[in-house]
């Protein structure tokens, strides 16, 4: 295996999937063949996205889909993690885009592993709504019964923690909502929405099914008592409030008294076994007690008035986005999860790690990647189950709120021409896998 300085990475197990990770809204393009999403809506408003763009042409992925999976068959991936966009489903033809694209990832032998919803919601409707629940539910039986004959291996949602918090309660992703706390019900729809999708998709034969969650660990500031709370705070509303309803079937303590409906009834829902439970991971937490200023972290601005601040990680190189380059970081997250799930954690896919970094020669990207990668294995090594790994992302993207600004790609794109210039760490990768084989 190609190494870095600390020399070759170890060898993973076979079978292990190795993957890439796009979504439908980031990079997809052709706005005009489909019904708008709360994102085109959200990215109309002055403001609102950092370089004033839209994703109405993105990478034209739409248009440029057999180039894509020619990249993707090039890599030698045995997998591609892509989402299925809920509003083009919707319009006429739609469907037929998403029966296309899965029949040349097999031809190409790269699995499709599709995400039924990454944050593009049809517009009109609203996570506030339980109803929107039940729509995702029909809405999947229709995808499951079109592609199910080719498709193996299924994601409900994508970071329901990041929509609810982003875009309900801090308001800078779409749909744009300054909820605070009472976004809550938007966490418990979604957590619905996937339980009912998997009861959807079994029913429709699919099998091998999972969910995409982001989780960082979480760092208290200090030994102090306030941060230490503060931290656990934290640590309870961005990874337990959404691993355990799916894992153990409860709420954290004194959540479900906030949530809206016949909650026991949905957390039977909530709780239908999943075949893997999906991690993305970017970063760890660092956390401190509330402070009365607003402070900002990652792009992101955080109100004063929460029980908690986020702090930034200092002792660290960053990434182009400012996040903290941690890769111990994910085998303390992984190991964690087996500590406190034990028995009832399924097999874990990592579903999204990467970084965003400019130009060809991507050094620290590789960087990155083969750093999380050890760390990853040693997880492994201490008995975590993981069965596979994908990285975010396939193509440079539309990054939601930071616009175009942010590179996340193996591959580059040049937004003027559109062109896709595979960098540095696409090679680095192909090697890689080819290593590993
Ligand atoms: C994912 O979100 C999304 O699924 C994907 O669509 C997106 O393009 C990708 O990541 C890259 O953003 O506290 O400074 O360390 C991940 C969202 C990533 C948000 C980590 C919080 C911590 C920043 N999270 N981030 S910092």
């Amino acid at each position: 295996t190609p190494g870095t300085s600390a020399g070759p990475l170890p060898r993973f197990p076979d079978g292990f999937l190795w993957g890439v990770s796009t979504s439908a809204h980031q990079i997809e393009g052709a706005a005009d063949a489909r019904e708008p999403s709360v994102w085109d809506v959200f990215s109309a408003e002055a403001g609102r996205i950092k370089d004033g763009s839209t994703a109405a042409v993105a990478c034209d992925h739409y248009h440029r889909h057999t180039e894509d999976v020619a990249l993707l068959a090039g890599l030698g991936v045995g997998a591609y993690r892509f989402s299925v966009s809920w509003p083009r489903v919707n319009s006429p033809g739609g469907l037929g885009f998403y029966d296309r694209l899965v029949d040349e990832l097999c031809a190409a032998g790269v699995r499709p592993v599709p995400t039924l919803f990454h944050w593009d919601l049809p517009a009109g409707l609203d996570w506030l709504e339980r109803d929107t629940a039940e729509r995702f539910a029909e809405y999947v039986t229709v995808v499951a019964e079109r592609l199910g004959d080719r498709v193996g291996k299924w994601i409900t949602l994508n970071e329901p923690a990041e929509h609810t918090l982003l875009g309900h309660a801090l308001g800078v992703h779409a749909p744009g909502r300054q909820l605070l706390f009472d976004a809550l019900p938007a966490a418990h729809h979604q957590l619905l929405a996937h339980g009912l999708a998997v009861r959807a998709l079994r029913a429709a034969g699919a099998a091998d099914i999972g969910i995409a969650n982001s989780h960082a660990p979480t760092w208290p500031a200090s030994r102090e008592a306030a941060d230490v709370e503060a931290a656990d705070f934290y640590d309870m509303l961005l990874n337990r409030l959404f691993a355990e309803p799916l894992l153990l079937g409860r709420y954290p303590e004194g959540v479900g008294e906030l949530m809206p409906g016949d909650v026991e009834a949905d957390l039977e829902v909530i709780a239908e076994p999943l075949d893997w439970y999906g991690v993305n991971y970017y970063a760890p937490a660092r956390v401190g007690a509330p402070q009365d200023t607003d402070v900002e972290v990652g792009g992101i601005a955080l109100p004063a008035g929460l029980p908690f601040t986020v702090r930034q990680i200092e002792d660290r190189p960053v990434t182009d986005f400012g996040w903290p380059v941690v890769p111990e970081g994910l085998t303390e997250l992984l190991t964690g999860f087996r500590e406190r799930y034990r028995d009832r954690l399924p097999p874990l896919v990592i579903t999204e790690n990467g970084c965003s970094y400019e130009g060809l020669d991507d050094q620290e990207r590789i960087a990155y990647l083969d750093a999380h990668l050890r760390a990853l294995h040693r997880a492994m090594a201490a008995g975590v189950d993981v069965r596979g790994y994908f990285v975010w992302s396939l193509l440079d993207n539309w990054e939601w709120a930071e616009g175009y600004a942010r590179r996340f790609g193996l591959v580059h794109v040049d937004y003027a021409t559109l062109e896709r210039t595979p960098k540095s760490s696409y090679h680095w990768y192909r090697g890689l896998l080819s290593a590993q084989r």
